[in-house]
């Protein structure tokens, strides 16, 4: 019995996201570090969360790809960019990767919807809401960070939104607490 149940390819658009995926936890995972050396531990702390739910999207399109017949290839990641210069330029960087990743969603829906994949129709729903709610947590930290940085007593504000960062919302561990 044949238990292909997606096209080429299609397999072949899932694979090259899932490969997204793990670049946009390297992403996050590097602003990160660099926020935590830069001493804004609450900025790191929410960056590093995200890195994992990136992989934790990245296992979904692994899982969902063998799970329909496919085969998932690991492939090299293409590194991280440079480091920013500062928090503002962090955090519009990360809403332009989130924006970009969006758009390589869409692809995925659009041949699903073009080859009446309905099962991958139905399962890239479920990316095109996650990003929806993501470029608008991104962007409700920089409206944050512009109130923060403009006020006069510039320094409070953004130790204020540090700590803010550190409490919000992210499901994941963070590497500080894995055991080794
Ligand atoms: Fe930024 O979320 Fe993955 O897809």
């Amino acid at each position: 019995m044949n238990d292909r149940r997606i096209s080429d390819n299609m397999e072949q658009l899932l694979n090259k996201q899932m490969t997204r995926e793990a670049y946009q936890a390297q992403v996050y995972l590097s602003y990160g570090s660099w926020a935590e050396v830069n001493s804004f531990g609450g900025i790191a702390t929410f960056l590093y969360k995200h890195s994992n739910e990136e992989r934790e999207h990245m296992f979904k399109f692994l899982k969902y790809i063998n799970d329909r017949g496919g085969s998932a290839t690991i492939e090299a990641i293409a590194a991280a960019p440079v480091n920013p210069k500062n928090i503002g330029e962090c955090l519009n960087a990360i809403l332009q990767h989130e924006i970009d990743n969006s758009k390589e969603i869409d692809k995925i829906v659009n041949l699903a919807h073009e080859e009446k994949d309905w099962a991958t129709f139905s399962f890239g729903q479920w990316f095109v809401k996650e990003q929806i709610e993501e470029e608008s947590l991104i962007k409700d930290v920089i409206d944050k960070y512009n109130l923060a940085s403009t006020a006069t007593s510039q320094n409070h504000n953004l130790y204020d939104m540090d700590k803010d960062l550190a409490s919000a919302s992210q499901e994941g561990t963070l590497p500080r607490e894995e055991s080794l």
